[in-house]
């Protein structure tokens, strides 16, 4: 019997939703960082098994809105979670239980839906004493095979996969080259920046190599010359790291153009919201 279903995986920022789904894939189809909101947008990854496939839907993590921005990503998560099949809700077990959390997850079962709670990064000490269906780590992969077999039980019956078995992900190429230099920005950058830049790429040229030139967009005149650092070495560092990860991913060279933009507030600013895919 085959076996075919979404499954939005939710939980706070941080929790470890990103890290669990590209290590399932197999793929990098999100990227990962230590620094909460990473993830602004549901990306698809598929994970493929004998008699089962899974679309999982990674999520922004819950967390309280203020910006326009905010707002777009709990906008995701709410749409995550009304076509999912099943929810996987991760808890950080590194973490103390969080009332709200729970309350939330009591509330998604008493609404009927399909819920399963597993307790993360179990590789860590643990200080949540919730008790979960399971817990596991993608850091060991400790467990990863159970809470696939529990997920598994809980998806609908199908006759055939829904996604062709090279394709992982449901974004466009555009999307990840993106990601991965907003990835390498959040990784250079300490701090507080990262939730203000975003990437807007201009051009892309694939041949034998691949020309790209992006925009690193932050929201204030100040953060511009930390981006780019003293003589251009932090921007550098950006570049290389970004380029590595387009590199692995595309299979080939490519040339990275970076420039370093001011939109003051775009957070907060429709047309670029729209410009930059967050709508
Ligand atoms: N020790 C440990 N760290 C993990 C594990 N899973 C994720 N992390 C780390 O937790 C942080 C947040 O992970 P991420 O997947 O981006 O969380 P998300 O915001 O829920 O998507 C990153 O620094 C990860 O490397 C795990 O199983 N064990
Ligand atoms: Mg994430």
């Amino acid at each position: 019997m085959f076996k075919f279903g979404y499954v939005a995986v939710l939980g706070k920022p941080n929790a470890g939703k990103s890290t669990l789904i590209n290590r399932l894939v197999g793929e990098k189809v999100a990227i990962v960082s230590s620094k909460p909101q990473t993830t602004r947008e549901n990306i698809v990854g598929v994970a493929n098994g004998k008699n089962f496939q899974i679309a999982f839907l990674d999520t922004p993590g819950i967390h309280k809105t203020s910006s326009f921005l905010d707002k777009f990503m709990m906008k995701n998560v709410r749409s995550a979670k009304s076509g999912a099949d099943v929810i996987l809700y991760l808890l950080d077990a590194s973490k103390e239980v969080d009332e709200s959390e729970i309350q939330s997850i009591q509330k998604m079962k008493s609404d009927g839906l399909n819920v399963v709670v597993a307790k993360s990064k179990c590789d860590k000490k643990n200080k949540n004493d919730f008790l979960a269906d399971i817990e596991f780590s993608s850091e060991t992969g400790e467990n990863l095979d159970k809470l696939v077999e529990i997920i598994v039980q809980k998806l609908p019956k199908a006759k055939a996969p829904l996604f062709a078995e090279d394709e992982f992900t449901d974004k466009p190429t555009k999307f990840f080259v993106a990601e991965y230099l907003r990835e390498a920005t959040l990784k250079v950058l300490n701090q507080e920046i990262p939730h203000g830049i975003a990437v807007e790429i201009i051009s892309f040229k694939d041949g034998h190599v691949v020309n790209i030139e992006a925009d690193i967009v932050c929201s204030k005149a100040s953060h511009k010359g930390i981006i780019i650092g003293k003589g251009g070495q932090t921007l550098k560092k950006i570049g290389t790291m970004a380029r590595k990860s387009i590199e692995d991913f595309l299979g080939k060279k490519s040339n990275l153009k970076i420039f370093v933009k001011v939109e003051e507030n775009w957070q907060n600013n429709p047309n670029k919201l729209t410009a930059l895919g967050y709508n």
